[in-house]
C-alpha cells in the first residue's frame, strides 16, 4: 500500500476488558505486550475520533508519556499508527517524555487536536508494574465518558489496524522529520508546559524567598516530573542544585511507588520532621500531575491544600481577579465549600476524575479545582498540575511572609478544621468487592434515621452527577452515609487500580474548637471507621479488619 501503509489482522478473540477507568487505559505491562493490544486500542480510538479506517489529515497529535518501562516501544507503535492515519504533524516529547500537565499545555499552546498521554499515573512502573494510555481533546482534558464508552465498544468489534512499516523514529534529538504524509516534530518537553507556569506566579518574588535563604526539597520520585522541577525551581528560580531529589525519570521509578503521599514519600516526611529540616517539602507522582505539599514537620491533607489556594488565589497574579468558582471531587472534603461561601462564590461536587472538571473549566464556571486524591489544578490547563500546586504555594509563602503551617492553620481558625483520612483496603477479590458494594447499596434506603455504632445517620445514597453544561447524567459514583452534624463517610471502588479492586473509605468530621484540631486523626474519626465497618461490613466480606493504607 502507498508509503508503506499496511492492515494487519487483530487475534480472532477479542481482547479482555479494555474498558477505561477512572483515568484511561491502565493494566500490567504483560496486558500491553501482548500482540495486537495497543494496536487494538489505539485503531479503535483513531476510528472513532476520524471515522472508521478514516485519514486524520489536518490534525496534529500531541504524544508524550512519563518515561515508565514500555514507553519507548509504545512511543514507536504509536507513531508507526500515527504516521499511516496521515496525521499532518504528530508532536512528539524529547526522549518520549511529556508529563500529564505537560500535554495539556502543548495541545492548548499548538493549538493541536488531541494527545496521547501513556502513563499508569502514580501506579508502579517496570517489566512487572502498570501500563496506560489516555487520549485528551483539543481543551487539553481528558476525553469525556461519552467518547471512552464508544472507543471501548469499538474496540470490542474491530479485526484489523493500519500501521506502515517505518525503521525506529529518532525521538532523542530535537527537530522535525517528514514521514509518509506527517511531520514528526521531537519538542523539548518542559517548553510549553513552563511557559504557562511563568504567566501566572510572581517569579520575582518567588526567586527573593529562596535568595533569602527559604530551602525547599522537591521529590520528584523518580518519575517525570524532575526535568519540569528542575528546569524551574533550580534553573530559573535560583533555588540551590540539589533542591529537587529523585530527578531523573527511570523506567521503574527506581522500584518505589510514585505516589506522593505520606506513606510512600515517607523519606521526604522524614527530612522534613527532622531537626534542621527544610522550610517546605513537596513532591510529584509518575506523570507529574499529583502533588503533595509539606511544611516543616507539617503534612498538607490535598483537600486543605485546595482550601488555602482558593482562599489567597488574589494573592497570586494569575488569579488577581478573583475566582469565578471552585470545584471538588465529591469524597474531597468540603474545606474548600466553606473557602467558597465565605468569598461568596460557587463550589460545585463532581464525581471522581479529573474529566468532570472539564466542562466547567470550559465554560468559565470554576477556576480552581482539586482532588482528595492530591490533585490540584486551575483553569490554565485541563489536567491537574503537580509543579503549578508547588508555585501557587511558594508564591503564598513569598508574598504572605507565613510559613506553610501558618497558612494550614489559618484556614482552620476561620473556618474550622474539617479532620479528614482515607482508608484504602487494596487488591481485593474482584467478586468479594462487588457484592460489598451491592449489598451496601441495597442497604441504603433502609439507613436515614438509624443509630448504627452510637452514630445517627441523617441521610445516605449512592452519588449521582448532572453535568451542569452538557446535562449529562453519570451515577452510582460513590456511598454517602451522612450525619446530622454533616459528619459523613464515602465508600467507592477505586477506578485505577490493576490488581483485583480497591475499596477506599473516606471519613471526614468538622472540627470548629481549635483545642481540639491537633488531636490524633485517626483517633478523631474511629467512631466514623466504626460505621463505616458496621453499615459496609468490610471485614466480613474481604477479611481484613485493617485498611493496607491510611492518608
Ligand atoms: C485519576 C484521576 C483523578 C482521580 C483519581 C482517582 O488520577 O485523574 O482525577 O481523583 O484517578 O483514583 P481512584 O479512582 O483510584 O480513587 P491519576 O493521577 O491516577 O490520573
Amino acid at each position: 500500500m502507498e508509503n508503506g501503509v499496511k492492515l494487519t489482522d487483530l487475534p480472532s478473540q477479542p481482547f479482555g476488558d479494555q474498558q477505561p477507568g477512572t483515568s484511561g487505559l491502565r493494566k500490567k505491562v504483560t496486558v500491553f505486550q501482548q500482540p495486537g493490544y495497543l494496536e487494538n486500542f489505539v485503531q479503535a480510538l483513531f476510528d472513532q475520533l476520524h471515522g472508521p479506517g478514516q485519514s486524520a489529515a489536518g490534525q496534529t497529535l500531541v504524544l508524550g508519556g512519563d518515561g515508565r518501562y514500555y514507553n519507548r516501544v509504545a512511543i514507536q507503535t504509536l507513531l508507526r499508527m500515527a504516521v499511516a492515519r496521515g496525521y499532518d504533524r504528530v508532536l512528539v516529547g524529547q526522549g518520549g517524555i511529556l508529563s500529564t500537565p505537560a500535554v495539556s499545555a502543548v495541545i492548548r499552546r499548538q493549538r493541536a487536536s488531541g494527545g496521547i498521554i501513556l502513563s499508569a499515573s502514580h501506579n508502579p512502573g517496570g517489566p512487572a508494574g502498570d501500563f496506560g494510555i489516555k487520549y485528551n481533546g483539543a481543551n487539553g482534558g481528558p476525553a469525556p465518558e461519552s467518547l471512552t464508552s464508544a472507543v471501548y465498544q469499538r474496540t470490542r468489534s474491530i479485526d484489523h489496524y493500519l500501521s506502515c512499516d517505518l525503521p525506529a523514529v529518532g525521538i532523542d534529538q530535537l527537530g522535525s522529520q517528514t514521514l509518509g504524509q506527517t511531520v514528526v516534530e521531537v519538542i523539548d518537553p518542559v517548553a510549553d508546559h513552563a511557559a504557562v507556569l511563568r504567566e501566572l506566579f510572581d517569579f520575582d518574588a518567588i526567586r527573593a524567598l529562596f535568595a533569602r535563604g527559604f530551602r525547599l526539597r522537591y521529590d520528584a520520585m523518580w518519575a517525570v516530573g524532575g526535568p519540569y522541577a528542575r528546569a524551574l525551581l533550580e534553573g530559573e528560580l535560583g533555588a540551590p542544585a540539589g533542591t529537587v531529589v529523585h530527578a531523573t525519570p527511570l523506567e521503574d521509578f527506581g522500584g518505589l511507588h510514585p505516589d506522593p503521599n505520606p506513606v510512600n514519600a515517607a523519606e521526604l516526611v522524614a527530612c522534613l520532621f527532622a531537626a534542621d529540616g527544610p522550610d517546605m517539602g513537596a513532591a510529584s507522582d509518575g506523570d507529574a500531575d499529583r502533588n503533595m505539599v509539606l511544611g516543616r514537620g507539617f503534612v498538607v491533607a490535598p483537600s486543605d491544600s485546595l482550601a488555602v489556594l482558593a482562599a489567597h488565589a488574589h494573592l497570586v497574579p494569575g488569579y488577581r481577579q478573583g475566582l469565578a468558582g471552585v470545584a471538588r471531587s465529591m469524597p474531597t472534603s468540603t474545606a474548600v465549600d466553606r473557602v467558597a461561601s465565605a468569598l461568596g462564590i460557587p463550589c460545585h461536587e463532581t464525581p471522581t476524575g479529573w474529566k468532570f472538571f472539564g466542562n466547567l473549566l470550559d465554560a468559565g464556571q470554576v477556576t480552581l479545582c482539586g482532588e482528595e486524591s492530591y490533585g490540584t489544578g486551575s483553569n490554565h490547563l485541563r489536567e491537574k498540575d503537580g509543579l503549578w500546586a508547588v508555585l501557587f504555594w511558594l508564591n503564598l509563602v513569598a508574598v504572605t511572609g507565613e510559613s506553610v503551617e501558618q497558612l494550614v492553620r489559618g484556614l482552620w481558625r476561620a473556618h474550622g478544621r474539617c479532620v479528614y483520612s482515607r482508608h484504602d483496603y487494596e487488591a481485593i477479590p474482584l467478586a468479594q468487592a462487588e457484592r460489598l458494594i451491592s449489598e451496601l447499596r441495597a442497604s441504603l434506603p433502609a439507613l436515614a434515621g438509624q443509630t448504627i455504632a452510637g452514630q445517627t445517620i441523617a441521610w445516605a445514597d449512592d452519588f449521582a452527577y448532572t453535568d451542569p453544561v452538557d446535562g449529562s447524567r453519570s451515577e452510582r459514583q460513590g456511598v454517602r452515609l451522612v450525619l446530622a452534624d454533616s459528619s459523613r463517610v464515602v465508600l467507592r471502588l477505586s477506578g485505577t487500580g490493576t490488581e483485583g479492586a480497591t475499596l477506599r473509605v473516606y471519613l471526614e468530621r468538622h472540627e470548629p474548637d481549635p483545642a481540639r484540631h491537633d488531636l490524633p486523626l485517626q483517633q478523631a474519626l474511629a467512631p466514623l471507621a466504626a460505621l463505616a465497618e458496621a453499615v459496609a461490613r468490610i471485614c466480613h466480606h474481604t477479611g481484613r479488619d485493617q485498611p493496607d493504607v491510611m492518608t
